[in-house]
């Protein structure tokens, strides 16, 4: 895994592999991501024989993933309510059929989740714009969409400017937003390096997370074996849910203030030559009290003070985030935020400062990069138009939420999945499933057994695909596919193993096969592709910005870097300029008794995969039906340590949705805050609740009211999902 040259890419975060040499690039949740994936155990068509739709969906998420490996084609038959199986070239005419039936290719949506290849991606989108349509949601749209519509406003790429190298220099890195130790684990080694050359490493969460002190680095083998702890952080700073537009503010205003005094305390030669919009913002800064600041921060003047004066002090600085700063309704605007402070300081486009997004899925970034975009730019299709021959539709197509809806009013008739769990992980889990199910058809390629295989159309297919462990072997020999990590370094992935069954296809192959069947008369050569990946790596270099010679770039040792403009400092913005963006600052206080909810990821689960119902870094054993509470807010309500509580979120249209029985847990959070899990807690968040700049479901941005439970330890707490929302 994570070879220099061969192997195949960790299917798990998309940090990016050590340049240093370092050939044993693994983590603890690393190694439990690909042993997911290379379980000996098989979900086969007996399994199906004896178990209706009907009766899984009362099985808990847990025990439908853990029945192993999917093995061979299936299509739900409503008779018998079960899954039977079906032969590749049935399925594929079944899909064909369908969508050549509808009244318009915008009657399908086509959903991906960020672990798709860079090929199969390429496949897909090409597919799907001959097809007619750009209805491509994908998991970005309730993950990251805020980063990169932020930094495009802002610096001209959705992307983020710094490379690995960048970290190993920098002098001041700000970690906002992101629970390090348990999502991006090799992220710790950056953390850990840079302490030691000592630099500040400022950490930004409500939570106190493991990593935002001190923690145990994966990649450090004796003290992992002797459980010592090696220092992560110099402060730490503890905002409301939703207050780090405020924080940022703040810290740009104590800056701005230095430059009356100190001109050096801002690059204005760089403000000059590279920006646009600093007076709006400086006088928009200047105009905010302080007492404001601090109220919405939820951060005291002086806290901000001192960060600002490492700010100061530091001449190289990074500002990294993830979702904590993204799922919000002013998820954007707190992105132009780290921009705008950035800028002041001209830490942008030179070694050790910039920009770093984490993102999520493993090749997410890469999704985007090769054409998944429901919006895309009329640049991206006129070269398709061009190299591949065929009429790109121009329209924009639906995102998650926008196809939640449509499928809901039966607009949206046939639904495919290229991977993801998408009924667990969409928000308002009981009208996304109701949304899937009103549906004529879907189609999910997997590799496992999830709920969103029993929340299916009037017809459902389920087409099992290699996972990229695996060996995959098409007419031309063994293929390699390749994955963009968070830092834009393209690299190869071989898998090496044995597929778990000689049934299962690559996700190209499926997606050719079903092109195919769509597009009888199509010019593409679907099965020319799909016998050797050169071909569309070819194509690809034809076609996308920054892949050219892709074939020979790819297989240099480490891959290779897309370029990305604004390191070098040229803003592919309307100006040709970095934009200060001048938000106005947002309402994040609640009125007393509401509470604000964020939801997130335990130690031990992937996304909508648990793998136990552990805590590890938050002390949690056997319990994931749980609320991470401020002690005084628990006496308040007079809840002691794991009382039952009933939570009650109130959503924009004056709709509310309860769980109940979940238990309070005391927790180191600002007052007014609250935390549990996703996707549990799905069920909270209404569907029309997204922000409006970015589409976003509000996942950590809900409104909530908790008291004791009524009921005692209820449905919510025992019964397993699928029940629940069944009811
Ligand atoms: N092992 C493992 N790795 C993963 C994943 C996984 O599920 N398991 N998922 C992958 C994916 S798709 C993604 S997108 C990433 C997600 O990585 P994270 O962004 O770390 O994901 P979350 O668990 O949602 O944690 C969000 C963090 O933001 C904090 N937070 C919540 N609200 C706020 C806020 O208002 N301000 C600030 N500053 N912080 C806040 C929370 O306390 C928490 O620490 O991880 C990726 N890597
Ligand atoms: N409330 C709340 N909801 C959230 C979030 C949150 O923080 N809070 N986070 C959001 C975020 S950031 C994201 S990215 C989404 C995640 O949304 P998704 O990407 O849709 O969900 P995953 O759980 O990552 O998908 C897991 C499934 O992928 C399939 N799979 C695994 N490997 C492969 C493979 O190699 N190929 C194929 N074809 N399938 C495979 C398996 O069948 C597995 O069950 O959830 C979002 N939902
Ligand atoms: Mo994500």
């Amino acid at each position: 895994m994570n070879h220099e040259n061969g192997g195949f890419d960790c299917p798990g975060c998309a940090w990016p592999d050590d340049r240093n040499g370092l050939h044993l690039d693994i983590c603890e949740n690393g190694i439990k991501h690909v042993t997911w994936e290379m379980t000996r155990k098989r979900v086969d068509r007996s399994f199906f024989a004896e178990h209706t739709v009907t009766e899984l969906a009362g099985w808990t998420d847990f025990a439908l993933e853990d029945q192993g490996r999917l093995t061979e084609p299936l299509s739900y038959d409503s008779e018998t309510d079960r899954y039977v199986p079906i032969s590749w070239s049935d399925a594929f005419t079944l899909v064909g059929t369908a969508l050549r039936g509808l009244d318009s290719p915008h009657e399908a949506s086509f959903y991906t989740s960020g672990r798709l290849s860079n090929e199969a991606t390429f496949l897909y989108q090409l597919w799907v714009r001959e097809f007619g349509t750009n209805n491509l949601p994908d998991c970005s749209n309730m993950c990251h969409e805020a980063s990169g519509r932020a930094l495009t406003a802002a610096l001209g790429t959705g992307k983020g400017t710094c490379d690995i190298t960048d970290w190993d220099v920098a002098d001041l890195l700000i970690v906002m937003g992101v629970n390090a130790a348990s999502n991006a684990p090799r992220m710790l080694t950056s953390l850990a390096e840079a302490h030691r050359r000592g630099a500040q490493i400022v950490h930004v969460n409500p939570m106190v997370e493991a990593a935002s002190r001190r923690t145990i680095v994966p990649h450090e083998f004796l003290a992992m074996g002797t459980f010592r702890t090696t220092e992560t952080a110099t402060m730490t700073v503890q905002p409301r849910i939703g207050g780090d537009l405020a924080l940022l503010r703040g810290v740009a205003k104590a800056v701005l203030e230095r430059a009356e005094t100190d001109p050096s305390a801002i690059d204005e030669q760089f403000i000059e030559r590279y920006t646009h919009g600093f007076d709006a913002y400086r006088e928009t800064v200047r105009a905010q009290e302080w007492s404001e600041l601090v109220h919405q921060a939820g951060v005291p003047e002086r806290e901000i003070r001192d960060l600002a004066e490492r700010y100061l002090t530091a001449h190289r600085t990074i500002v990294a985030w993830c979702l904590g700063l993204t799922q919000q309704e002013h998820g954007c605007d707190t992105v132009r935020e780290i921009v705008n402070l950035l800028l002041l300081r001209g830490n942008l486009g030179r070694e050790g400062a910039g920009v770093s997004p984490v993102r999520g899925h493993s090749n997410v970034q890469g999704n985007r990069t090769c054409g998944i975009d429901h919006r895309p730019d009329e640049e991206l299709l006129a070269r398709l138009d061009e190299v591949c021959g065929i009429q790109s539709p121009r329209e924009h197509g639906l995102d998650t939420v926008g196809t939640i809806q449509a499928m809901l009013e039966g607009r949206v008739k046939v639904f495919v999945a290229l991977g993801g769990n998408f009924a667990l992980a969409a928000p308002d889990t009981a009208t996304t499933i109701a949304a899937l199910r009103n549906t004529d058809l879907t189609v999910q390629v997997s590799t496992k057994l999830n709920r969103s295989h029993l929340a299916h159309g009037k017809r459902a297919l389920i087409l099992p695909c290699l996972g990229r462990t695996e060996r995959d072997v098409q007419r031309c020999g063994e293929q390699g596919v390749t994955v963009e990590d968070s830092m834009s370094m393209v690299h190869l992935s071989y898998g090496t193993r044995r597929p778990p069954s000689p049934e299962l296809r690559s996700e190209c192959a499926i997606l050719a096969g079903m092109a195919r069947a769509t597009l009888p008369d199509s010019a593409t050569p679907w099965e020319r592709y799909v016998e050797d990946y050169d071909r569309i790596r070819d194509t690809m270099a034809k076609v996308l910005p920054g892949f050219e010679d892709f074939n020979r770039r790819v297989r240099m040792p480490l891959g290779f870097r897309i370029r990305q403009p604004a390191r070098e400092r040229v803003f592919l913005t309307g100006s040709g300029r970095a934009e200060f963006g001048a938000a106005p600052l947002p309402d994040v206080v609640l009125p007393p008794g509401r509470l604000m909810l964020s939801t997130m990821r335990s130690h031990d689960q992937w996304n909508t995969t648990i793998y136990s119902d552990n805590d590890r870094y938050r002390g949690v054993r056997n319990l994931r039906t749980l609320l991470f509470m401020n002690p005084e807010d628990m006496a308040e309500r007079g809840l002691a340590k794991f009382d039952l509580v009933d939570i009650t979120s109130f959503a924009r249209d004056g709709s509310t949705r309860s769980v109940f029985g979940y238990r309070a847990v005391p927790y180191d959070l600002p007052r007014g805050n609250v935390s549990g899990y996703m996707p549990e807690l799905n069920v909270l968040c209404a569907l029309g609740d997204f922000s409006v700049a970015s589409g976003q479901p509000l996942m950590k941005h809900q409104i909530v009211e908790v008291v004791p439970a009524r009921g005692g330890d209820a449905r919510a707490g025992e019964l397993p999902l699928g029940t629940a929302f069944a009811e």
